[in-house]
């Protein structure tokens, strides 16, 4: 299989390259992509040196799969020219979520919609990802109504200018800025951009592509997404209710047959998720289930997992693998 990672030497980018080297994933040829300045550079691939390529480069070799993370604007210029030249695009921005010609794909949950005609594939965002990995089995026994999450955002989520912020506050050097606020010792409720709803973009996207993914219009979403000074994972707190009653047991069981979700939940050992066992991991931990006792049929639960991996370069490779596995390309 000839692949392109397009923004290959990004912080998604080198994560895609990563996840594809440790799932065996069959590269007969890799084109890393990156920006202008970086054409020429080198990187490591399963041990092996690769030349960064141009995006024209990349297209006019026709490969069979590109994965992007290059941001939304490139994606929406780039992306439709891999196409026509015959390549399937597993695109991470926000560029195609929400077109209805384009399908929106956690894979465990509705890969099996995938067509040889969907060309252009969305990879929904990391913080979409992680919760309705973990609620969709809970939603097909017990139907979701109404999902009230809070989000705890990794700054890796911004990327490497985010990360260097962080860090350079923490040793007290000066540096560039990714926020418009110090982040370390801070949070930060505001993450992209604001809406006239008064919403974040982020925020919107937890919305929408919640009822995208699930295939169900009248599931309510309110989110309030927050960035915080860890590295890591995203952390979410997620009230949920639901239409039919249930017991916990039940919960649990509907959790624990849920692939890609592992329930770490023992407080009387103090074990729950936090975001530096969720690093570098794709499973999505979920724990602190609790019923909440101030309404029926509802929920209390805590959904961690690594934003840079299954919220973003696993799941992105399990579409393709996915692709391949089942003859899509
Ligand atoms: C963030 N959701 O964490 C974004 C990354 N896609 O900012």
């Amino acid at each position: 299989m000839k692949i392109a990672v397009v923004g290959a030497t990004g912080l998604v980018g080198t994560e895609m390259l990563k996840v594809l080297e440790e799932r065996n994933f069959p590269v007969t040829e890799l084109l890393p992509v990156a920006s202008e300045r970086s054409v020429g550079a080198t990187i490591t691939f399963k041990g092996k040196p690769y030349t960064v390529v141009s995006m024209a480069d990349a297209i006019a070799a026709r490969p069979e799969i590109a994965i992007f993370s290059a941001g939304g604007s490139i994606s929406k210029e780039m992306a439709p020219k891999f196409a026509e030249a015959g390549t399937f695009v597993v695109d991470n921005s926000s560029a195609w979520r929400m077109d209805p010609d384009k399908k929106l794909v956690v894979p465990e949950i509705n890969a099996r919609e995938l067509t040889r005609e969907d060309k252009i594939i969305a990879n929904p965002n990391c913080s979409t990802i992680q919760m309705v990995l973990a609620l969709h089995k809970l939603h097909e026994a017990l139907k979701v109504k109404r999902i009230v999450v809070s989000t705890y955002q990794s700054v890796t989520g911004t990327g490497k200018k985010a990360v260097d912020q962080m860090m350079n506050e923490r040793a007290g050097k000066q540096g560039e800025m990714a926020y418009a606020y110090p982040i370390d010792l801070n949070v930060i409720p505001h993450i992209d951009v604001f809406e006239e709803n008064g919403y974040t973009k982020e925020e919107m996207k937890m919305v929408r592509e919640t009822k995208k993914i699930l295939g169900d219009d009248s599931i309510q979403v309110t989110a309030t997404a927050v960035r915080i000074p860890v590295i890591g994972g995203h952390s979410e707190s997620v009230n949920v209710e639901f239409e039919k009653d249930f017991s916990l047991d039940e919960v649990y069981r509907l959790l624990r047959e849920t692939e890609g979700v592992k329930v770490v939940d023992d407080v009387s050992k103090l074990e729950y998720p936090m975001p530096k066992d969720a690093h570098q991991k794709d499973e999505v931990l979920v724990g602190r289930v609790r019923l909440d006792e101030t309404q029926p049929r509802t929920l209390n639960m805590w959904i961690v997992a690594d934003n840079l991996r299954k919220g973003a370069a696993t799941n992105a490779v399990q579409i393709a693998e996915y692709l391949v596995a089942n003859k899509l390309v």
